[in-house]
């Protein structure tokens, strides 16, 4: 009876861990990056940042469609987000539920360190996780 209830023990925590190993599943080799500005750019404002995709799709949050996302670009984040969880929203890090592919910022002078995350519909990473290279740029 012991061996059978640590079973269902083992189970339930599989099962569970699985459900929290992230959102939606992506297209294998799905990848995302920033298409500009170049990382080492010097740039003054305002800046505008296009985000790309390889190999998976964008789609508006709330809608769950297979293989697509939408892009949250993380802003001066150097630990990420619990990846389990739904993307926090704030200003370092900024969600494009509504599918766009690129926004255009006014940033302090400085440092600043530009990274894409792709969440699903519920905003949470997918599993595997789709994150760009990040870009590190100065704006003056
Ligand atoms: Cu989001």
């Amino acid at each position: 009876m012991k061996i059978i209830s640590s079973l269902i023990v083992t189970t339930v925590i599989f099962f569970s861990s699985f459900l929290l190993a992230g959102g939606a599943t992506a297209g294998e080799g799905a990848s995302a990056y920033i298409i500009s500005p170049e990382n080492g750019a010097t740039l003054s404002n305002p800046v505008t940042v296009r985000f790309g995709l390889s190999g998976v799709g964008v789609a508006p949050a709330g809608v769950e469609r297979e293989n697509t996302g939408h892009h949250h670009l993380l802003i001066d984040v150097e630990k990420l987000p619990d990846l389990n969880k739904p993307i926090p929203s704030d200003d370092h890090h900024r969600h494009f539920g509504g599918g766009q592919t690129e926004v255009t910022l006014d940033l302090e002078p400085g440092i600043h360190r530009l990274q894409l995350l792709l969440g699903d519909h519920h905003h949470v990473p997918h599993n595997p996780v789709i994150l760009s290279e990040p870009v590190v740029i100065t704006v003056e």
